[in-house]
């Protein structure tokens, strides 16, 4: 980190906390429930000969589900895994470049370079395209994070130009009947170059998100369009996680690293170095942050109850 991103950091130590305080409150009570009913299906053990994993969800029965890329821009070639117990079999392939993922109910949405498809969690033959390309106000190029807030509004980033001149970036909503709305580009503010990671609070009216290209993580008004610069300093921002105890957790895909973000704004490395430490995602349990390594072809578990990363 260079001395100005640390006086940065320094400086929006306050506000950072301040952000993730009101945008995230109410979140702790709805996953405190959720962890008393879940039984977790993780051992922890590293899942290797994943191909090119993106991003990683947990359901409610504790089956954790891997999207993989295979080759970047060939299509067809994607696919969705399925790990329980620390076995991993296949539950869709036939897809791009799988990369998002959010479950609402007893579905699967999945961020597919170009489009959102939809996937029953107990009959994987039931998928259908939710969102097409076309229904977007500019032809995606690069469908990255979902999110979902408790309204059964989806939040899709496109990363656009992201590995050219990673420019060309959008952030919509989608609602649960399928209609999409654009909520900022680059045009709208400069902060939107490759919108990545996306982080809703408990009420859809605001949006963290960390960007790709510049390392920013800011907030964004659903409502209004505006965007408020955060922090700085995250590299090649992917993944976004939000813990009870109030910890964020941000990955950062080009210096393959996960940081936790204390609510006084402190970053301290967790976990080993990655080679490309994508979309992260925490278990139901809180237990573990699960790490898709992109170039490693791998699905790490980082234990937040060592090393005193849980309080
Ligand atoms: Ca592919
Ligand atoms: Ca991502």
């Amino acid at each position: 980190m260079s001395l100005n991103q640390a006086i940065t950091h320094s400086l929006k130590a306050a506000l950072l906390s301040a952000a993730i305080a009101a945008s995230l409150i109410g979140c702790a009570d709805k996953e405190a429930t959720e962890k008393t009913a879940v039984m977790s299906k993780v051992s922890g053990e590293k899942i290797t000969g994943l191909k090119t994993p993106e991003s990683a969800v947990q359901a409610k029965d504790g089956k954790i589900y891997v999207s993989e890329i295979s080759e970047f821009g060939k299509d067809g070639d994607g696919q969705i895994s399925v790990i329980e117990n620390g076995e991993v079999s296949l539950f869709t392939d036939g897809l791009d470049d799988p990369k998002g993922l959010v479950i609402i109910g007893d579905f699967l949405y999945v961020a597919d370079k170009t489009q959102i498809i939809k996937i029953n969690l107990s009959d994987a033959t039931q998928k259908e395209v939710f969102v097409p390309a076309s229904a977007f106000t500019t032809p995606p190029q690069f469908l990255n994070d979902l999110e979902a807030d408790p309204h059964g509004n989806l939040y899709v980033s496109d990363s656009g130009d992201i590995l050219g001149s990673g420019l060309g970036g959008v952030i919509y909503k989608i609602t649960a009947n399928g209609e999409v709305t654009k909520l900022v580009d680059g045009n709208d503010s400069p902060l939107v170059m490759a919108p990545n990671g996306l982080l809703a609070d408990d009420t859809g009216a605001f949006l963290l998100v960390v960007d790709f290209t510049s390392g920013v993580l800011y907030n964004l008004n659903t409502e209004t369009g505006e965007v408020t610069d955060v922090a700085e300093g995250f590299g090649g921002g992917d993944g976004l996680v939000h813990h009870s105890n109030g910890t964020m957790y941000v990955s950062d895909w080009k210096n393959g690293k996960v940081f936790a973000v204390g609510l006084d704004g402190e970053l301290t490395t967790v976990g080993p170095q990655y080679q490309a430490a994508a979309d992260i995602a925490i278990t139901k349990d809180e237990r573990y942050i699960m790490v898709p390594d992109m170039k490693a072809g791998e699905l790490d578990f980082i234990d937040l109850t060592k090393a005193g990363l849980t309080q």
